[in-house]
């Protein structure tokens, strides 16, 4: 089967994998975009041959007009740009792996655009998640998780369709400071924040999963996918990142995904499923392992993972903010602006503005602003 794909985020981590996906499989790359990565990207671009390539930064895009002016392959750059490579009839599908908010709207368009998505930009759904799933409804497009998490319950859902699901056991790794009391968290620097036990990733998201904020939204994407109750989703400490998550049926059977923490597995599913072709990844050898270990998590102490459950269960543009400052905060402490623990606190402070309204695009970017602005006058 021929497969064509848009990739937004090519750069990141996960684009870069997907490439390598792509590579192997013989998968079609019709578009590419990135953020600001000229260097990489246009490497990319003499290796997979798009048609259509957007630089979101305007700088860079002015750079790379020269570094590509001797192809024919057509550049853009913005918001517009973006939702250009989201939109491109060529591809079958996109795979949505750009960081941050600027990820939801290219998403939309390319739902109204009736193209398939495979989905790694958390922002969607967090923020826009009663938008998102409700236009693919409407249009019936599919959304295919890559995030691992939802990616293994996606998986242990297949075949299963007519049957009530009780709850979904989403596993988290607990990140670099798992079992660290407050005190202890006091001092810590961005880069033992950094240092992620078992996963590679970018720097906004690595931060994340110290804090708890990345499972946070997880538990948040995952009412939307799946279209449980935020009660039905429960975070289960797992420090191997063996069992991806799981998900528990009327019977109390449960059923798991296990494999290797390597990203390539979800992002291959997500753009050949239903099909399971060999991936680039090594293979689950448990006897590595030995044993396997499940812990509650401590939402006290990790508050942003308290502010997240708080904000679904409230809903409207209650995420959105959660996000927003989230997304600010984090750009504050990398900076050196802020102590590690001032995320959290903050996080649990912005549930405070009000989130009420309906929600649409206007009214999400309105709420990430206020967000924003309330983190910087409360911590500069
Ligand atoms: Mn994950």
């Amino acid at each position: 089967m021929k497969r064509s794909v848009s990739i937004l985020g090519s750069t990141g981590s996960i684009g870069t994998q997907a490439l390598e996906v792509c590579e192997v499989h013989g998968i079609e790359v019709k578009a590419l975009a990135a953020k600001r990565n000229e260097e990489l990207l246009e490497k990319q671009v003499r290796k997979f041959k798009p048609k259509l390539v957007c630089l979101y930064d305007e700088n860079a895009y002015r750079g790379m007009k020269i570094r590509l002016a001797d192809l024919s392959v057509q550049l853009v750059t913005g918001m517009e740009g973006l939702c250009e490579a989201a939109t491109l009839p060529e591809a079958d599908m996109i795979l949505n792996s750009v960081v941050g908010m600027i990820g939801l709207q290219p998403t939309l368009a390319a739902i109204h655009a009736g193209k398939d998505i495979a989905l790694a930009n958390k922002e969607t759904l967090v923020t826009g998640g009663e938008l998102v799933m409700k236009a693919a409804a409407e249009k019936g497009v599919k959304i295919y998780p890559v995030d691992s998490e939802h990616s293994a319950i996606f998986q242990c859902l297949q075949g299963y369709s007519g049957c009530r699901v009780n709850k979904i056991l989403l596993t988290a790794s607990g990140g670099p400071f798992f079992g660290k009391t407050r005190s202890e968290l006091e001092g810590v620097t961005v880069a033992q924040t950094l240092k992620h036990p078992n996963w590679s990733m970018g720097a906004k998201i690595t931060v994340d999963s110290a804090t708890l904020m990345n499972k946070g939204f997880e538990c948040i994407e995952a009412v939307w996918l799946f279209g449980v109750r935020p009660e039905q989703v429960e975070v289960v400490v797992h420090r191997e990142s063996v069992i991806h998550s799981m998900v528990e049926f009327e019977d109390y059977a449960v059923l798991g995904q296990m494999g290797v923490p390597d990203m390539k597995i979800p992002i291959q599913y997500a753009l050949t499923y239903p099909e399971r072709l060999p991936c680039p990844t090594e293979r689950l050898n448990l006897f590595d392992y030995g044993t396997l270990s499940f812990a509650r998590p401590d939402p006290e102490t990790f508050c942003c993972l308290k502010a997240a459950l708080d904000a679904i269960g409230r809903g409207g543009l209650y995420p959105t903010l959660v996000n927003g400052a989230n997304e600010e905060l984090v750009r504050l402490f990398l900076e050196e602006k802020i102590p590690f623990l001032k995320i959290g606190d903050t996080v649990c402070k912005a549930l405070e503005l009000d989130g009420s309204g309906e929600v649409t695009v206007e009214s999400i970017l309105d709420a990430e602003q206020r967000a924003r602005r309330f983190v910087r006058e409360s911590c500069l």
